[in-house]
């Protein structure tokens, strides 16, 4: 069996998704999603001016060697452009390999080990009052999790994921009006002040049962993240997340002696190395990673299996910049991992994004369920691909008060 060609797609509703599409002489093919937030044509270069071409006559079906050829055979290994080219890849490739087994994914790793995998949605709000309708909405359509982010009394400019004003509708960080970044100005201090006193009140407003996640968005310094990791203590979170950059890690062990609130880190991690340390010092108790950034469902998996051995469990990131295809791998792991944790879930359900992406992966009360179809569970509409282009979009900078610029 032989791989005979590959096509790359950049575009699509509100995103630039970059989906790859390899064929092979057997008339089966697979679908990945390179998708890398605001570099999007990079991934998708390197997919077409390199691994392509090497990928055509090649056996499909041997995704570990496919894997080490592109990720050793690379010699400068790694980074979050190459990652996702060879996550598309090696997405396809399992597609492919559950297609012709006539199995889904989560049947080829062992099976499945829950019938819904618990999700949670993005609440957010311009003040905490603004926020609290927030979370109504997502506790009324029965979501059992909800992270909340709301913007910060005093603080000049609109923090991190929060409309700039009351009834301004849910906010989306990527700008499509150009790539120069917007930026965004912030105060430690505010936030230290008020977020704490908020998660408590959104505690009592809600009861213990729902489950609160908070994304400090790697805004703080280790000791800082110390501190408010302690101060949000009394709100019972489910999570508390990118406290702070994870770049110097054993800072973590500070915020470890001083809390015992839950730390989910890794979204911008692109490989085991990334967080290796982090699993076995049993650091954190979530990790983030995206199967596409982190380089497609083989190394994710050996990730998961790692994590499982240190008590660590998956929340894999779903930002609405991962198209149904990386969501679709995540949800097949998310059905089977013994030590599944929750997943981030945002992308599906629009009727544009479905009719681009059509399957029967279906979310109720608050559960994503899994496609029981062959494969990933996901086709790819190539007429409604053609009505969409690239369009250059950025990602906000944010820098402090006096112009320093800060970590986003
Ligand atoms: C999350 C993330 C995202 C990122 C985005 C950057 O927890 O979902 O923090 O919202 O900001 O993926 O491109
Ligand atoms: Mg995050």
């Amino acid at each position: 069996m032989k791989i005979t060609d590959a096509k790359v797609f950049v575009g699509g509703p509100g995103k630039n998704y970059v989906t790859l599409k390899i064929m092979t002489d057997q008339g089966v093919y697979g679908l990945g999603d390179a998708t890398l937030n605001n570099r999007e044509t990079l991934p998708a270069a390197y997919l077409q001016d390199f691994l392509i071409p090497n990928l055509i006559g090649l056996d499909p079906r041997k995704s570990e060697d496919i894997w080490q050829f592109f990720y050793r055979g690379a010699y400068f290994r790694g980074g979050p452009i190459a990652m996702a080219a060879y996550g598309a890849i090696d997405m396809a490739l399992w597609d492919i390999k559950g297609k012709l087994a006539g199995m889904p994914l989560y049947q080829l790793f062992g099976g499945k080990s829950r019938e819904g995998a618990m999700v949670y949605a993005h609440a957010t709000g311009a003040d905490l009052e603004d926020l609290m309708d927030s979370i109504a909405h997502y506790v009324e359509k029965g979501y059992k999790a909800v992270r909340v982010q709301c913007g910060i009394p005093g603080m000049p400019s609109a923090s991190y994921a929060v409309p700039e004003h009351k009834g301004a509708g849910k906010h989306y960080i990527s700008d499509f009006s150009g790539i120069r970044p917007k930026v965004e100005v912030w105060d430690t201090g505010r936030y230290m002040r008020y977020m704490p006193g908020a998660l408590a009140e959104i505690r009592d407003r809600f009861g213990p049962d729902l489950h609160i996640l908070h994304d400090v968005h790697h805004r703080l310094l280790p000791r800082e993240a110390a501190e408010f990791a302690k101060a949000v203590e009394p709100a019972g979170l489910f999570w508390l997340e990118d406290p702070t950059p994870a770049e110097d890690q054993d800072a973590l062990g500070l915020l470890r002696a001083h809390a015992t609130v839950p730390i989910a880190i890794g979204e911008v991690f692109n490989s085991i190395w990334d967080c290796n340390k982090l699993i076995e010092k049993e650091l954190i108790d979530f990790i983030r990673v995206a199967v596409t950034y982190a380089g497609g469902i083989t190394p994710v998996k050996r990730i998961v299996d790692l994590a499982g051995m240190h008590h660590v469990r998956t929340g894999f990131h779903g930002a609405p910049s991962h198209s149904p295809l990386c969501m679709a791998a995540q949800a097949h792991l998310n059905a089977w991992a013994p030590n599944f944790g929750i997943q981030e879930y945002l992308v599906l359900g629009t009727p544009a994004c479905d009719a681009l992406f059509p399957s029967d992966h279906r979310m109720e009360n608050g559960l994503f369920h899994v496609s029981d179809a062959p494969g990933l569970g996901v086709d790819f509409n190539e007429l409604e691909a053609a009505r969409y282009k690239y369009t250059p979009g950025s990602h906000p900078i944010v820098r402090l008060e006096d112009g320093t610029l800060w970590n986003y």
